[in-house]
């Protein structure tokens, strides 16, 4: 975008506030305001978009399609300002008027929809791939309502619908002629032709219209701006007499309406599977039809096409492509696989067995009976294949279709060229446990890509005290290419720095602290710990963990009044599936112990605990600079990745963490004089499991601390916990603690002691917080896709950047 001056935008914003509303610009609310500054943006990068895509086009080149379920991109207007690079001039020329652009950026919607890391990955992706030049664009689903808000009445979660649409979307750009045709349900038939080749005939079939929304996904400073392309499901134009019943037409609004709000228990509904198909199909149908103005060889669709799938929710591409190569398109089965293996990869988020997505045959063959015919002679084949190389056992273990069910997972293995877990230790357990089978037949499509973040958004646009700070110290070039971070480590001993650094994150506790005060009347002292766990609530992330440490803390005060220990603020961010009731029951305890002791007197604000309603991206801006400590805490093997951990981690805060995911390479980047780890490795884990030889009564009966906390669980100490506290107390003593918490007790408490004791050492503390801000720039997100670019999708950035 060509370079605007202050003058000039204030004046097109003038003119466009007052076309739009037919009033002064002065009388505007925050929300009006952001529409009119959406709208004007838009201007300033209409061209660019056009260009890019026509571009791509034009030079035939090779393009990424990256499939997801979920996207949580978090409020654009700044990230679309910084990215524009106008950012300075908006905010100068908004002041200029007499208006603020944070109130302003609040006018807008935070769109959720996604549930929580698979979800923000993929929107840190769109935005790594624009950022270094690559063409790639999105592709999803446009829920109508995103992630449940969250209340908390009584303790207790509620969740009320995120309408999140309800005043329109700025950015979204309706492409009716762009729509295309998903069928479901019917009879297909093979019959024959004139030519006497076989074709399915169909019948039935009720034909749904997938209409795009496109919403631009802006490089940063690059001109580049692809395109992330969300599907809604609506009746087909002139057929609405099909859909004559109220309950026919629900069935075709109901697609596109609601975002699934579990992640990471699988549950097999017919909606989600209906949704999966929809987008899935909607996809694959507009990349085909690009291709074909390309007017090339089928043979070439892998050099010009790459589709990845966010773990199997869009697996259904792979007999979807297959379908539409053969029956649309003619070619032969052999010809339609190779090509669809090639064009497809596939990223796995989690080993845990019930997160694993089973379709049972009878409502896939239902459902979509042509796909699972397909899926059927995939599955075919490839045991056929098989055998006389590795044997029945080992094949039958890597069967598609088993216990009248269809595995996703082997589907999308055996569909593509290319699986990845998301970090080292997640990948190793792939490749040597949860898919070991797969990796014998398979070993050169298994890899490894480690998740990664936008500093763009988590550090420039969230953090500017720490970005300015940044620029001060070691220029600005880790904008462009973060691993400059580490320039930082040449200050560690400048203690004047230091002292700046220890002064933002001051500035950000304050501004959190006042949130805290305004949103729920809690007072926090800034001078406090402030210990954050921030992530979706579930039991391996060990959230429990940390509400045990906080009772042991709590106990001992009450012991000893006079106790020299640092203030700390508990900071919980959190949402529990709707249907999850441990979750739900941790969530209500986390609420009872909050009452408890924020009201507790004797505590003498040692303790505060702040569970924050309706935690997401947007809260996630607010909290994360702000943090002092990391809580990565869950049972080592479990965790795939995490990617609040590198977020905090860049922006200052220590870890606290078990060995598990990603906080495994944090914990090789600032070395152990840097981070506080504690707990069972995955293979002292795997060694319980194999010996069969954990008993946590034991623990409980012989621990005096922790047999002094769970029993508050269940002796009244909490008020307001009924059935939950003995609940949560029976799956840590009676059902043998699942989750290994009793073991790992002894040694958090123990790191958090060191960490009060060297939080007291101002200059050591900051010295490591800085260290860990340093080390931080190899979990950008850009790093993170050049490889998924280089090594999976074989593209290339088509404009020059910093990175080499
Ligand atoms: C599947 C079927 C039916 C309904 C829902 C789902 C479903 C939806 C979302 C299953 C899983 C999810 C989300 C999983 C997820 O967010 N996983 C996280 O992915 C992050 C990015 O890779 C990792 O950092 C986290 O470790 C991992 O838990």
């Amino acid at each position: 975008m060509e370079n605007i001056s202050i003058q000039q935008f204030k004046k097109e914003y003038v003119k466009k506030f007052e076309q739009l509303y037919a009033y002064r610009y002065d009388e505007g609310s925050s929300r009006e305001h952001f529409v009119a500054l959406g709208e004007l943006v838009r201007n300033y990068y209409m061209n660019n978009w056009k260009s890019t895509i026509d571009e791509y086009k034009e030079k035939e080149t090779k393009q990424v399609f990256y499939f997801s379920m979920e996207f949580l991109p978090g409020r654009m207007l700044k990230s679309n300002l910084l990215n524009l690079d106008i950012l300075p001039v908006v905010e100068e020329g908004l002041r200029e008027l007499g208006l603020d652009l944070d109130e302003v950026s609040m006018g807008e919607a935070d769109p959720a929809l996604g549930n929580g890391g698979l979800g923000r990955l993929a929107s840190c992706f769109m935005d790594s791939i624009a950022s270094t030049g690559l063409a790639g664009h999105g592709n999803g689903i446009r829920y109508q309502y995103g992630l449940f808000k969250q209340k908390f009445i009584d303790g207790y979660q509620v969740e009320l619908p995120e309408n999140w649409l309800r005043n329109g979307n700025v950015w979204e750009v309706r492409k009716e002629n762009k729509a295309v045709i998903v069928r479901f349900g019917g009879q297909v038939y093979m019959d024959t032709d004139e030519e006497g080749n076989l074709y399915p005939r169909y019948e039935n079939t009720k034909n749904i219209l997938a209409v795009p929304y496109d919403v631009p996904q802006i490089g940063y400073h690059n001109g580049i701006v692809n395109n992330l392309r969300l599907w809604s499901a609506e009746i087909p134009y002139g057929e609405e007499y099909l859909f004559r019943t109220e309950e026919e037409r629900d069935e075709v609004k109901q697609i596109t309406e609601v975002l699934y709000p579990d992640d990471s228990n699988y549950e097999g509904r017919l909606l989600r599977l209906r949704q999966e198909y929809f987008f899935s199909s909607a996809g694959v149908q507009s990349i085909i039809r690009y291709f074909k103005t390309l007017d090339e060889d089928w043979s070439l669709l892998p050099d010009k096409i790459a589709i990845h799938i966010n773990d199997t929710h869009p697996a259904l591409v792979v007999p979807e492509l297959m379908r539409i190569l053969i029956d649309e398109e003619e070619l032969t089965w052999d010809q339609a696989w190779e090509i669809t293996k090639k064009t497809i990869s596939y990223t796995n988020h989690t080993i845990l067995q019930e997160a694993m997505e089973r379709w049972p045959i009878d409502m896939l063959e239902h459902l979509l009976p042509r796909i699972y015919h397909i899926i059927a002679e995939i599955n075919r084949r490839h045991i056929e294949k098989k055998i006389p190389l590795y044997g029945e056992e080992l094949t039958y273990r890597t069967t598609i279709i088993e216990d009248g069910q269809v595995k996703m997972a082997n589907l999308a293995i055996i569909g593509s060229h290319s699986i990845n877990g998301v970090a080292k230790l997640h990948t190793n357990i792939l490749i040597n446990e949860t898919l070991h089978d797969f990796y014998l037949m398979y070993p050169n499509k298994f890899n490894n890509k480690t998740n990664g973040i936008t500093q763009r958004r988590w550090v420039q646009l969230s953090n500017p005290g720490l970005t300015s700070l940044l620029d001060d110290v070691i220029g600005t070039d880790w904008k462009s290419n973060p691993e400059e971070l580490i320039l930082l480590k040449a200050h560690v001993d400048n203690s004047e720095l230091l002292n700046r650094l220890e002064a933002v994150k001051l500035e950000n506790k304050k501004r959190f602290a006042k949130y805290v005060k305004d949103e729920m009347g809690i007072e926090i002292d800034p001078n406090a710990i402030f210990d954050v766990q921030i992530k979706r609530l579930h039991a391996y992330k060990r959230q429990l963990l940390n509400v045990l440490h906080i009772l042991d803390r709590y106990s001992q005060i009450k012991e000893n009044p006079d106790i020299d220990i640092p203030k700390r603020v508990f900071i919980f961010g959190a949402k529990a599936a709707p249907s999850y009731h441990y979750a739900k029951q941790i969530i209500k305890l986390i609420n009872a112990v909050a009452d408890l002791v924020n009201n507790d007197t004797d505590i003498k604000d040692l303790i505060k605990i702040v569970f924050v309603e309706n935690y997401g991206v947007s809260l996630a801006e607010l909290i994360i600079p702000a943090a002092d400590i990391s809580e990565q805490i869950s049972l080592a093997g479990k965790e795939a990745s995490g990617t609040s951990n590198m977020k905090l981690m860049a922006n200052g805060a220590l870890t606290m963490a078990t060995m598990d995911g990603a906080t495994i390479e944090i914990y090789d980047y600032v070395g152990k004089e840097n981070i506080y780890i504690f707990g069972l490795k995955n293979n002292d884990v795997k060694k319980y499991h194999q010996n069969q030889s954990y008993n946590s009564r034991n623990i409980y009966e012989g621990n005096a601390s922790i047999k002094r906390v769970l029993n508050m669980l269940v002796d009244g100490s909490i008020p307001g916990i009924y059935h939950e506290g003995q609940d949560i107390f029976n799956s840590l003593v009676k059902f043998n603690d699942e989750y290994f918490l009793l073991k790992d007790f002894d040694s958090y408490i123990q790191a958090h002691k060191q960490a009060d004791k060297d939080y007291q050492d101002r200059e050591k503390w900051n010295r490591m917080a800085l260290l860990n801000v340093a080390n931080s720039g190899p979990f950008s997100s850009d790093y993170t896709i050049l490889r998924y670019a280089d090594e999976i999708w074989k593209i290339e950035p088509q404009v020059e950047n910093l990175i080499s």
